[in-house]
């Protein structure tokens, strides 16, 4: 099974190791863990997504790396306070993009480039977590099953950029309580999106029904009044077959989805409002 792409690129020297790192830190992108030998060292960094693309025919791309970046300008503004050297600043690509080319360092050079967001498009949030701050809220309830879903949680958010002390998981009884603590953790304002992880399960649960009612309703007046993104990890199930074929097995895992609709909600909320300005 494929898991990931690795680009390497080998320095000469110390000083030009540390600027290149320096500069790629200080563009987001998420460090990975470093490493030293008797040999040298390493200084891996991680983005949300990545591809590996073939190209045929004449095409002459000019640069090595291309990272695809959600604010072109401001990655304009960083680099030239920066002074690193451009080879081009920012253009229309002609395939419906604007890119920028930069050499940090000599004959390595790469490009950043935005799709052009054309006036017709819809508005989405992208999935990129650097630098957001999460809360999960979490029923020990049928924990079992809560704990996969919590797993599926923290793997979408360290997929999508989020840094390890940006999450705070906080462990309430059972979903019943999922939504008071939810919402004494928003009214905080100290997280951009409550993640609400928990497990009902019918043929256990008596007043099921209730319970199961009260819960969403609650979660969902919580993001309503206090603005902040809620995102529903709650499984409601008729049996513990189906609690575990949507914690990890048949149909995904409930908890990985919550997250990954909890990066996309601040994005977007982030996007509509700026719009609103
Ligand atoms: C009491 C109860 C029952 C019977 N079943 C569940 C369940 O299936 N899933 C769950 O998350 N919690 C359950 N609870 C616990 C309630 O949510 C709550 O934590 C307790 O009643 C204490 O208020």
């Amino acid at each position: 099974m494929i898991k990931a792409i690795t680009t390497i690129r080998t320095v000469k020297n110390a000083k030009e190791f540390d600027a290149l790192v320096a500069l790629f830190q200080s563009l987001g992108f998420e460090p990975g863990t470093a490493w030293k030998n008797g040999k040298g060292r390493g200084a891996p960094f991680i983005a949300p997504s990545g591809r590996l693309e073939f190209l045929e025919g004449d095409q002459s791309m000019g640069a090595d790396l291309w990272i695809e970046v959600t604010d072109l300008d401001t990655i304009s503004t960083l680099l030239k306070k920066q002074k690193i050297k451009f080879v081009r600043d920012v253009e229309e690509t002609g395939w419906g993009s604007r890119v920028l080319i930069v050499e940090p360092s000599r004959g390595f050079k790469f490009a950043f480039w935005q799709k052009n967001q054309h006036e017709a498009d819809a508005i989405e949030g992208e999935l990129n977590a650097n630098g957001m701050r999460f809360a999960i809220v979490v029923g020990r309830w049928n924990s079992f099953i809560t704990e996969r879903l919590l797993q599926g949680a923290l793997d979408a958010l360290r997929r999508s950029g989020c840094r390890k002390q940006d999450i705070t998981v906080v462990r309430v009884p059972g979903s019943f309580e999922i939504p008071s603590e939810s919402r004494t953790l928003a009214e905080t304002e100290n997280f951009d999106a409550i993640i609400t992880l928990g497990c009902l399960i019918r043929g256990e649960t008596d007043h099921y029904e209730h319970i199961a009612t009260e819960v969403t309703r609650g979660i969902g007046q919580s993001a309503q009044e206090t603005g902040v993104p809620h995102t529903y990890g709650v499984l409601t199930c008729e049996n513990l077959e189906q609690a575990l074929d949507r914690a990890g097995l048949k149909s995904g895992n409930k908890g990985y989805e919550a997250a990954i609709s909890a990066v996309e909600m601040v994005s977007l909320k982030r996007k509509t409002k700026g719009r609103a300005k």
